[in-house]
């Protein structure tokens, strides 16, 4: 594996990249800010390496965007309603970092702003990344001091990036972290994702109220549905969906086998050959079709982001479940457990032209 490590100042904050690079030519590179995927440079069936993520070409967006480009995610993937939650009859009210009592991806003190600091090591065919990062008692109202790291693990032989979660806290708390890297897997945004297919083996989805807030579990209809896998842009124009503050699919869906060992959700793009298996111990994987584009310049992307430009697979426990009367996991943290939890992403190509 060949890594390289480079560092420059974006704004005033010295940010770190480093890449990985295996045998096969796949590279991978991290970004300090934010414990970020900042690229993805895969072969397609044609043999043409291209970039596979989408993220800010500039420093300044990147650092500020709420688009979380790659980021990791946290205290709480998703949305929290009215601003709190309660756990064992005490009521925290989270700070925002704006004018709303809707919580979007951690409130004030988020985990994609941090700068982290990281350690690289090799071990065999293996390469690791460790972004460790601590969040105080009380950061934007959250109880318990929260002690974390994100390892990203590469590998020499095979072209996936597995991203294993841990955290422990000091008081009784919620934590679901994700990581919310956008895929185009057409190479340098030739194509939108539209034409990408999409499958995800979830009967179960959450329906969003037009604060984008969690209200109910629904069995998936035709729309939701992609148990079978199908192409993204088919029913994306369904009033259901465009006539929402969604404006395309920004939703929960629930695994029926919620098993490590099952791929439970896949993308592929069957011009390139490209596709991303995806691997998790999370329940559920929120799928946003970059519905609400930025217009800025990407980095290898001839013109600005635009709608459906990219999509988002992001695992994790069901968003607001603290707040949601269900049955599912809500992502509650209690002294003395250990938070682990990983998403692997296993990159392949299909009519498999190169590597035979
Ligand atoms: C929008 O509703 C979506 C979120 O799901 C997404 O994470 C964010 O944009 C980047 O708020």
């Amino acid at each position: 594996m060949k890594i390289e490590i480079s560092k420059r100042y974006m704004g005033e904050q010295l940010v770190s990249f480093i890449s990985f690079t295996n045998r096969n030519d796949f590279k991978v590179t991290f970004c300090s800010l934010g414990a970020s995927i900042y690229a993805i440079y895969m072969k397609s069936k044609y043999g043409y390496r291209e970039n596979i993520i989408m993220t800010p070409k500039e420093d300044e967006f990147f650092l500020s965007s709420e688009a979380y480009y790659g980021k990791i995610i946290g205290r709480t993937s998703g949305r929290i309603s009215d601003a709190s939650f309660t756990i064992d009859g005490v009521k925290y009210n989270i700070e925002n970092n704006k004018d709303t009592d809707v919580i979007l991806h951690g409130g004030k003190d988020k985990f994609s702003n941090i700068i982290f600091d990281y350690e690289v090591y090799e071990e065999d065919n293996k390469s690791y990344i460790i972004f460790k990062g601590y969040s105080k008692d009380g950061a934007s109202g959250y109880p318990g001091a929260i002690d974390f790291k994100i390892t990203y693990t590469l590998y020499d032989d095979m072209d996936d990036v597995l991203i294993d979660y841990h955290a422990t806290t000091t008081k009784k708390t919620v934590l679901n972290l994700t990581n919310h890297a956008y895929f185009n897997l057409s190479g340098d945004f030739k194509r939108s994702i539209l034409e990408h297919n999409l499958l995800i083996k979830a009967s179960r989805f959450i329906e969003l109220d037009n604060k984008m807030l969690p209200i109910c579990i629904r069995n998936v209809t035709e729309t939701m549905d992609f148990r079978e896998g199908k192409r993204i842009g088919l029913d994306i124009n369904d009033p259901y969906l465009q006539n929402h503050a969604a404006e395309g699919y920004d939703h929960p869906w629930i695994f029926d086998d919620q098993n490590y060992e099952i791929c439970n959700a896949s993308l592929s793009d069957p011009l390139s050959g490209r596709q991303v298996d995806v691997y998790t111990t999370y329940p559920s994987i929120v799928v946003y079709s970059n519905n609400y584009p930025t217009f800025r310049p990407m980095i290898d992307k001839e013109n600005v982001d635009k709608k459906n430009d990219a999509i988002c697979l992001e695992c994790q426990f069901i968003p607001n479940g603290i707040n949601v009367d269900c049955d599912e996991d809500k992502a509650i943290l209690d002294v003395g457990e250990v938070y682990h939890q990983m998403t692997r992403y296993s990159f392949k190509i299909k009519e498999n032209k190169f590597y035979e």
